[in-house]
């Protein structure tokens, strides 16, 4: 049998407590651009089962409004980094948790390796039994005593069992069910949690079920004794000198706060070059996904939304307006770049390419879902038409709305987004036309609305105006790839 706390458990544990500060942080972040859950994928507003906002917006609101205004600000104490940031608190959530895995991964290894695992896995049912006694010995004000031969009490092997074993694949699969990319290609998957609603809804529970842990294992170790208890954790040695431990285990835990501190501040000081610098980790892994999967939705007209938010005020100003009074008649969409064959389409030619239509869900960067019916143009058809050389490695799409008109807050420039070559191909990527069987309404993005159905909503560009095939995006914009990419800081890979 291992010693009662082995090294690598000590270093583990305290990687354990760094990581699931940051995620917890960054995921409150993400839950504040969207402060809502639902458990059906409709999400229709006004019927979430739990609120954490005083906006109300009814999905038969008298106003006009955009799903980036259900977003809050929330104070950077919490979340991280705070101040509606939500591409920022992605990049966190998303780097913490490869090497919250990672820390995992070798834990449980390490775990099986030693035999440590007689510690923590129950082999018997009389856990249950033995368990409520001790919770029974606790409300006594008593601290029963421990397995023999082993370091825990009933009710603190189970519930650590529990919280390794369950409850933390529990939050990495429902994580994942909440990926576009997984989703499109994996529809069944979503099902396994009620859909992604459900997904968003039991993870919140399981970050509610993390800090209650947290709670009462800290109030735990406080009854037992911090200096006794901190001398096994810290330094590995229930018999080490107590105030070293003391000292050791404090100057820890205040480190870990230094650490937040100085990244939350850094964060939203140096909000590019922490775009930047967690891209540099994270999108290799979200570029992966969106490259290997294809969209395989297949939903029923029966699933369509009775709801479907809009995100994007239109487009203001003479032109479009003059365009959409007489049906978009007048409308041309360029396709151009580094094409061999420029063109010039009208809504006609570019149904003449060849229509095709499917029933998907749609996927906000803010967590929100609907179903719709889409129909329109395979890009791919359009590809073929144009035949890119070879050195064009991304699309990309022009809008209409300049958001310094529609949106404000600071921001400017019209809309675009681009994706690499490889997305504008796949089979469930068109230039939709239509929705739920009528022309594009306005809201959605009539004439032409982008449909990438692995991607996020953002990279859905509505309002097409021109289509430029490019080798690089980086003179385009402020050179991140998009404007949500620019301004709002979002990763420019929308797998996740
Ligand atoms: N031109 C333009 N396209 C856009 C946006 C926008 O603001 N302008 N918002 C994007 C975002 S973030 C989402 S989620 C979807 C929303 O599509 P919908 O309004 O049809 O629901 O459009 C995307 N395309
Ligand atoms: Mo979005």
């Amino acid at each position: 049998m291992p010693g009662f706390f082995p090294y690598w458990v000590v270093v583990t544990h305290f990687l354990n407590i760094f990581f699931l500060l940051l995620l917890a942080r960054s995921g409150t972040e993400v839950l504040s651009s969207l402060p809502k859950l639902y458990w059906h994928d409709d999400c229709p507003p006004g019927r979430e089962w739990l609120r954490f906002s005083k906006k109300t917006y009814g999905a038969d609101s008298r106003r006009v409004w955009s799903s980036l205004d259900e977003e809050e600000a929330w104070s950077p104490v919490i979340a991280l980094p705070g101040r509606k940031n939500l591409g920022l608190g992605r990049h966190w959530h998303f780097m913490s948790i490869q090497f919250w895995i990672l820390t995992g991964a070798v834990y449980i290894c390490m775990v099986f390796v030693s035999g440590y695992w007689h510690y923590l896995v129950p082999t018997s049912w009389s856990i249950v039994p033995e368990s409520i006694r001790a919770v029974g010995t606790y409300l006594h004000f008593q601290l029963p005593a421990r397995l023999p031969g082993q370091p825990f009490e009933a009710a603190q092997k189970l519930t650590y069992f529990l919280v390794i074993f369950v409850l933390s694949p529990f939050q990495i699969l429902t994580g994942a069910a909440m990926s576009p990319a997984v989703l499109a290609r994996f529809p069944w998957y979503s099902r396994l949690f009620g859909g992604k609603q459900g997904a968003r809804s039991l993870h919140f529970l399981g970050l509610c079920a993390f800090a209650a842990f947290t709670a009462l294992h800290t109030f735990m170790v406080v009854i037992h004794g911090v200096p006794k208890e901190f001398a096994g954790i810290v330094l590995a040695d229930v018999d080490a000198n107590r105030t070293l431990a003391l000292a050791v285990g404090l100057t820890g835990i205040f480190l870990v706060l230094v650490f937040h501190v100085v990244v939350t501040v850094l964060s939203l000081r140096y909000k590019r070059a922490t775009q930047h610098l967690l891209g540099f980790m994270v999108n290799p892994f979200e570029r992966a996904l969106s490259r290997t999967f294809t969209s395989r939705e297949h939903y029923g007209r029966a699933d369509i939304s009775p709801y479907f938010r809009v995100n994007g005020y239109p487009p203001v100003g003479e032109e479009y307006a003059r365009l959409s009074a007489d049906g978009f008649r007048d409308y041309r969409l360029a396709v151009g770049g580094l094409v061999d064959q420029p063109v010039s389409l009208s809504l006609d030619d570019l149904r003449r390419l060849g229509e095709q239509a499917q029933v998907t869900k749609h996927n906000c960067i803010q967590g929100w879902t609907a179903v719709a019916e889409w129909a329109g143009v395979p890009l791919a058809l359009v590809v073929d038409l144009v035949r890119p050389r070879p050195e064009a490695r991304h699309v990309v799409f022009y809008a209409m709305d300049d958001k310094g008109l529609t949106e404000g807050e600071g921001r400017y420039g019209y809309f675009y987004g681009t994706v690499p070559v490889y997305l504008a191909t796949h089979p469930q990527t068109i230039l939709a036309l239509e929705m739920n069987g009528a022309p594009l309404p306005v809201v959605h993005g009539a004439p032409v609305r982008v449909r990438i159905e692995t991607q996020l909503g953002f990279k859905m560009v509505k309002w097409v105006r021109a289509i430029e095939f490019v080798e690089d995006y980086r003179d385009i914009g402020m050179g991140e790839g998009g404007w949500r990419e620019d301004q709002q800081y979002y990763a420019n890979a929308a797998g996740i």
